[in-house]
């Protein structure tokens, strides 16, 4: 089973070479925050207490994401492996996320990192704001507030991937096609390894 975490800050650009090397590597696409819209869109429970956190650019509860995680994983027993999207956030998440594949004799193979600055990820926000209704994406306030608890939550699991090994990181400006490429060429070291 080939496990990827696609990793980095908001709009660094996981969403979209999620989509690219899914259909390369035919691995199961599980995107948190792609589930938690979904769950807003009809009008959940669940929806509409992470929307709370979502527009206030805060990371949605772990207990919530994580069994949503479990779920997933649960329902898809034919996949492959996973392409995990924006997940893990957070410390409690990422040892959730170990404990569940265990199930399965399974672990993260490789954690994928974009890495780009921060001038560079608000513009692409702000963008995306105007054509895609994302309540988070509008406002420039809420956007840093991402970016703090991206530095306060999410970055500490570079460190604690990189210590076993799995984190390689790359740089994720330019054109999309050029960074895909990057990014197989360390996929492709995992598969042949
Ligand atoms: P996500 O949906 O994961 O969104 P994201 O981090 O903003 O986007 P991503 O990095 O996927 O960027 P994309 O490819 O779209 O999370 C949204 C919210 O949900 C979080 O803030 C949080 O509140 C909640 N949440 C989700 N998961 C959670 C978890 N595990 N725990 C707790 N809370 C959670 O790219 C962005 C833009 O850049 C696009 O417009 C794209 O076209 C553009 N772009 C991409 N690559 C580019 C390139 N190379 N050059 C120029 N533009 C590029």
């Amino acid at each position: 089973m080939l496990n990827l975490i696609i990793f980095g800050p908001p709009g660094a650009g996981k969403g979209t070479q999620s989509e690219k090397l899914l259909a390369k590597y035919h691995l199961k696409h599980i995107s948190t925050g792609d589930l938690l819209r979904a769950e807003r869109s009809a009008g959940t429970e669940l929806g509409n207490k992470a929307n709370e956190y979502i527009s206030k650019g805060e990371l949605v509860p772990d207990e919530v994401v994580i069994g949503m995680v479990r779920n997933f994983i649960s329902n898809h027993p034919e996949a492959p492996g996973f392409i995990f999207d924006g997940f893990p956030r957070t410390l409690p998440q990422a040892t959730a996320l170990d404990n569940m594949l265990l199930e399965f004799n399974a672990g993260i193979s490789l954690v994928l990192g974009l890495e780009v600055d921060e001038d560079e990820l608000v513009k692409r926000l702000l963008l995306r704001g105007i054509t895609s209704g994302r309540a988070d994406d509008q406002n420039e306030e809420t956007i840093r507030n991402r970016f703090r608890e991206y530095q306060n939550k999410t970055l500490p699991l570079q460190a604690f991937y990189k210590e076993q090994g799995k984190y390689s990181g790359v740089r994720g400006i330019g054109e999309v096609e050029a960074i895909f490429w990057d990014l197989c060429a360390e996929m492709d070291k995992v598969k042949k390894g």
